[in-house]
């Protein structure tokens, strides 16, 4: 396959920013965690980690990338070393199960729904990622759909899970949290859905098919892990001082219980 000078720049300065912004987005969660109530902390430790992981894998990938184009007479041309898609499904199958444990864990649910969310949910986003990859690295598109559809069983129980039964979670949540949590959700949601549409897309691609598909895995990764994390931290503050006005253990939040008191 051959890229123009402008495709191959878009693809590799996008990759080359993403390992930028996974590493800041690292050091920010990882040492926010001290602005938050201690129960709130595994989750921004587990956001940090995610980051850490895919900031790695972008460095791999963004390496392989480069290596695998020459410029030959204004044009990229395949250098001869293939392009290593495994960089991404290693990525996901650590940080796609992380990613559902950090949203379930700034819930601060009970342990034992907790632990069996946890479980189920990333025993799902595992299988979904290691029945994806055949798929992704078939040469026939029959056998790429067939994967596809085993994939999407995995998928759409966690879409279900997390407007069903993690949903009633949600709405007990308290008021200071309930809206972020859903949005959190929301975009959760919204950005996984675009990489079974994506892989569909890169079916047989062209040049410029190959060169979305990859534009739009990046974006796709840092809304889903920079932008998730950054709700898990706007959660866990929220909460933290939600938490405080409860007790009465802050100055600020005696001061708003207090004006809550005499309004009622
Ligand atoms: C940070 C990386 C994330 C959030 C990756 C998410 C990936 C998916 C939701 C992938 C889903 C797929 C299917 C549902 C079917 C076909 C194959 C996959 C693996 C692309």
């Amino acid at each position: 396959m051959e890229l123009s000078v402008f495709q191959f720049g878009l693809v590799s300065n996008l990759m080359s920013l993403t390992v930028a912004a996974m590493g800041a987005a690292a050091i920010f969660f990882i040492a926010s965690r001290s602005e938050v109530a201690r129960e709130y902390r595994p989750a921004l430790l587990i956001s940090g980690l995610v980051v850490a992981i895919a900031g790695y894998h972008y460095w791999q990938i963004l390496g392989s990338f480069t290596d695998a184009y020459v410029l030959e007479a204004g044009r990229y041309v395949a250098s001869g070393k293939p392009f290593n898609d495994a960089y991404r499904y290693a990525d996901w199958l650590l940080t796609v199960p992380l990613l559902v444990i950090e949203l379930i864990a700034v819930m601060n649910l009970h342990k034992q729904q907790s632990r069996s969310l946890m479980t189920r949910l990333g025993v799902a986003a595992v299988a979904m990622i290691a029945l994806g990859y055949p798929g992704e690295v078939a040469t026939g598109v029959g056998s790429s759909m067939l994967w596809w559809l085993l994939a999407m069983v995995p998928f759409l129980y966690i879409v279900r899970t997390l407007y069903g039964e993690f949903g009633e979670a949600v709405e007990r949540q308290p008021d200071a949290a309930r809206s972020l949590v859903s949005k959190a959700r929301l975009l959760t949601v919204a950005s996984w859905t675009f990489y079974p549409v994506a892989y569909l897309g890169g079916l047989g691609a062209s040049a410029g098919g190959a060169t979305l598909l990859q534009v739009g895995y990046t974006v796709s990764d840092l809304v889903a892990k920079v932008g998730l994390g950054l709700f898990i931290y706007a959660i866990a503050r929220a909460k933290s001082a939600s938490d405080a006005s409860d007790h009465g253990t802050s100055d600020l939040g005696a001061a708003s219980s207090g004006g809550e008191s005499f309004a009622a």
